[in-house]
């Protein structure tokens, strides 16, 4: 996902539908010129999607389809290692193709009987209010474009692996998707822009990047950490906070780089219990409050 919160590489798109972007220098991709314009290329088939119509097919290269495969190789020993158990149970469930780039489209076929939620192409970056409301209705936007092969462990930006092997294997789990949908009907509840931030960088500390303890140890359960085969080997060395409402939902945080604050849960129920509950119950007044006691 891309929204405009997280966004540092805004996109310009022309008449025609072509889309552009200016990657920044922190990008991998930045002076690989071939690379910006396929990935322009990739990001510009959101543009001839109609709501509710199929995803535009992305006609993946052989070496894009070599990029998935290491990451996936990578994550699996690495998932088994360090991921909740909730997450490998959907990962289970979902069975994802390991050898190459699955279309958006297929991935929702395989989560219809799981969970019913469907991705939705974006170009990049997707309106705050757009891309949360979204969720209520299972629907879950994302991008086609992949990862630059130079460093296929870590991106700054959200790619095809991060929407799939990150976000696809939590939105398989009916217990994720409860949570996903709570935020989006938090996102359309809430009405001024201050409100927004607030329930979105709590998606931010939590369903991106949150981490909670289980069997004695630290797990991952946000999807930022687990679509990241360089990140998911050094979240438990960062700083570990309690999983604290208004802490999380006041914190700022840098998207570029390996996220050095993380909130831990005592368990997933834990997780569900105080960020479902107030993804279920928060509105203006009440994040108002929260946010005058930080
Ligand atoms: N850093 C993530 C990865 O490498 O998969 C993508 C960005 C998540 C917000
Ligand atoms: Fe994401």
């Amino acid at each position: 996902m891309f929204d405009e919160g997280q966004c540092f590489a805004p996109i310009v798109e022309d008449a025609h539908g072509n889309v552009s972007v200016q990657l920044g220098s922190e990008h991998p991709g930045f002076a690989d010129a071939e690379y910006r314009s396929r990935r322009d290329r990739l990001a510009s088939l959101a543009s001839s999607w109609e709501p509710g119509g199929p995803c535009p097919i992305a006609d993946y290269t052989a070496e894009e389809d070599e990029v998935w495969r290491v990451v996936c190789e990578a994550l699996e020993t690495r998932h088994r290692a360090y991921a909740s158990g909730v997450f490998l149970e959907g990962k289970e469930m979902l069975h994802l193709p390991v050898d190459r780039v699955p279309q958006l489209d297929e991935v929702s076929d395989l989560l219809a009987p799981l969970t019913g939620f469907r991705y939705q192409p974006a170009a990049g970056l997707v309106p705050l209010r757009e891309f949360y409301g979204a969720l209520a209705d299972k629907h879950f936007w994302g991008t086609q474009y992949i990862r630059h092969h130079s460093v296929p462990l870590y991106t700054p930006e959200p790619d095809v692996l991060h929407e799939v092997v990150g976000h696809g294997n939590t939105l398989a789990h009916p217990r994720y998707a409860a949570l996903y949908e709570s935020a989006g009907r938090a996102a359309r509840r809430v009405e001024s822009e201050e409100a927004l931030e607030f329930v979105s960088k709590v998606f931010w500390f939590t369903l991106e990047f949150g981490v909670h303890h289980e069997g004695g140890e630290l797990r991952a359960y946000g999807a930022g950490i687990l679509s990241s085969p360089g990140e998911i080997e050094e979240f438990r060395g960062m700083e570990i906070r309690p999983l604290d409402l208004i802490d999380m939902g006041t914190h700022d945080y840098d998207i570029t780089k390996y996220q050095d604050v993380l909130y831990a849960g005592d368990s997933f129920a834990h997780v569900e219990d105080v960020v479902g509950a107030f993804w279920d119950s928060c509105d203006d007044d009440s994040i108002g409050k929260l946010k005058e006691t930080a």
